[in-house]
């Protein structure tokens, strides 16, 4: 594997996103910018910092002009160290393109719910432009030498806006949601020109095994000009006399700043007294961005049946469930927030009795510390998405239990699960009565199997941590060799 330290030295980064990884802030006063958390963030800005790297993205805020926004990136630039380079969407193009065709047709067929998606014309016509300008204002900044490195299902076609520009950079593209099974992606009316724009990159990686062979199904069906060579670990798809790298890399944490922060005394303390103000009650956590494929509907179906299923643990535990605001302007989080709001209530109502109240449900973010603490309060973490990319949830808990003697419940169709099989307990999220029996076995499991399982996942999970899974990216794309590239698993269904 390749080291971090050489990989800081060689090349400079390109990295495009949507978002530019910063908070602006305006309303009442003067305009302030900081930086935004996140794993990814974290593990970039060291990269970006060496050979004035670079950040592409919208910043989010429509209330400053595009000079107001600039003047604020250079101040960044000082502060950081590394260049932010802004794009300017108007709040037409944030309408039809984020949250149209990103987030109403692209977010819910990828995750397998058509039934969510509205293939509106005019979403498909602002991607196509906001692809197209994201492409023509980077290209000044791309050199020869650069590694570009462009994120998620936003930019699809931003490659082959760059291509028809001639560039000679080699570019790559990551996707951190799942890629849809043919069956599925065969409804989008625009199938044909995503898949092609899409093999405009030189490189492209999918979070699992999954992803990859659902795309690959997806050439091998669809386009007939293509030929596939399959290796060991990636595909190698030859379209125009050009090399296109398939393959599979499963995001992950900043596993030690997760373990350290939850080490730390407040931290510690904190996680304490929240056991504490339980009354000492075994703690079930959940915590999830307000979104439909986070299966919370159905989680709370589980809760409920463990809880009619097992009266003996009345008292016993407590389930918390903490979830962030999320894509509040979409019609479909609004209704979701509302059949969350009154499942909780109608399962409290039923179950509570005096001192005991059993789903504790909070409705906002916390901060970092706050949620580690939770984490390391939690003696399991419940994460049962009916579909999800990879989920960090689930490996930031692991990175928190620093006194292992958590269980993780997990589903099986995050793409974490791949990983994570041998140590979780897996579960279907759409199976209530699977959910609500593993939820007793976990809270049983003796110490002993808690704490080995539990050492296993620290060490995957220390192991293939955010650099490893950014070391192996920037191996593959210069590398022509299978040999050094980590092999990925999959996760399928035994039947018993
Ligand atoms: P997300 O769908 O956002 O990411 P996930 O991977 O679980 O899902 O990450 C959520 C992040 O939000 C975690 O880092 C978590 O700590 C944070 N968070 C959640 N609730 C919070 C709260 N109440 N307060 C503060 N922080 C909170 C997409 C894909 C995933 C993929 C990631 C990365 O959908 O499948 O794992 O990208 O590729």
């Amino acid at each position: 594997m390749e080291d971090l330290t050489e990989l800081l030295t060689s090349q400079r980064f390109i990295v495009v996103s949507n978002r530019l990884p910063i908070l602006i802030k305006s309303a009442g006063g003067r305009p302030t910018i900081s930086p935004a958390s996140g794993g990814l963030i974290t593990a970039l800005e060291p990269l970006l910092k060496r050979n004035h790297g670079v950040w592409v993205g919208w910043p989010g805020n429509f209330d400053l002009s595009e000079d107001e926004v600039l003047k604020l990136s250079e101040k960044y630039h000082h502060r950081m160290g590394y260049n932010l380079h802004p794009i300017i969407l108007t709040k037409e193009e944030v309408e039809l393109f984020y949250e149209g065709f990103s987030n109403e047709i692209l977010w819910p067929l990828f995750h397998d719910l058509q039934s969510e998606c509205h293939f509106d014309p005019k979403f498909w016509e602002t991607y196509q432009t906001v692809n197209q300008k994201f492409a023509i204002k980077s290209l000044p900044l791309i050199e020869n030498d650069d590694f570009i490195w462009i994120h998620d299902y936003h930019l699809m076609l931003m490659g082959q806006y760059l291509r028809s520009e001639e560039i000679s950079t080699k570019m790559s593209f990551f996707l951190h949601i799942p890629f849809a099974p043919l069956d599925i992606f065969l409804k989008i009316p625009w199938r044909f020109e995503i898949l092609r724009g899409l093999l405009q990159y030189d490189f492209i990686g999918f979070q699992t095994k999954r992803d990859k062979r659902n795309f690959i199904h997806c050439i091998k069906t669809l386009l007939k000009d293509i030929t596939i060579r399959t290796y060991k670990n990636h595909e190698i798809c030859l379209i125009e006399g050009r090399e296109v790298y398939i393959g599979t890399f499963p995001i992950s944490i900043d596993f030690d700043e997760f373990s350290n922060l939850a080490q730390k005394g407040d931290v510690a303390e904190e996680a304490r007294e929240l056991k504490e103000t339980l009354n000492e009650a075994k703690i079930v956590f959940s915590v999830d961005r307000l979104d439909y494929t986070k299966g919370i509907p159905y989680r709370l179906d589980g809760i409920r049946r463990f809880l009619e299923k097992y009266p003996e643990m009345h008292g016993e535990v407590i389930f918390l469930q903490l979830v962030v605001p999320s894509r509040t302007h979409i019609s479909e989080y609004h209704d979701l927030k509302a059949r969350i709001d009154q499942m909780v209530s109608e399962i409290n109502s039923q179950f509570t009795r005096p001192g005991w109240v059993p789903i504790q449900y909070m409705f906002y973010e916390l901060s970092r510390e706050r949620l580690v603490a939770y984490y390391r309060a939690a003696d399991v973490i419940l994460v049962t998405p009916v579909k999800d990319g990879m989920n960090l949830v689930a490996k930031e808990y692991v990175a928190a239990n620093v006194e292992e003697n958590g269980v993780v419940i997990l589903s099986e169709f995050a793409g974490a699960a791949a990983q994570m099989k041998e140590y979780s307990l897996l579960v279907n999220p759409y199976d209530v009565e699977g959910v609500a029996d593993s939820i007793h076995f976990a809270l049983n499991l003796p110490a002993s199997d808690r704490k080995s399982f539990m050492q296993s996942l620290r060490k995957l999970i220390k192991t293939e941590d955010i650099y490893h899974w950014i070391s192996s990216i920037h191996q593959a794309t210069h590398s022509s060799s299978d040999e050094d590239i980590p092999v990925t698993e999959e996760y399928i269904p035994a039947e018993y």
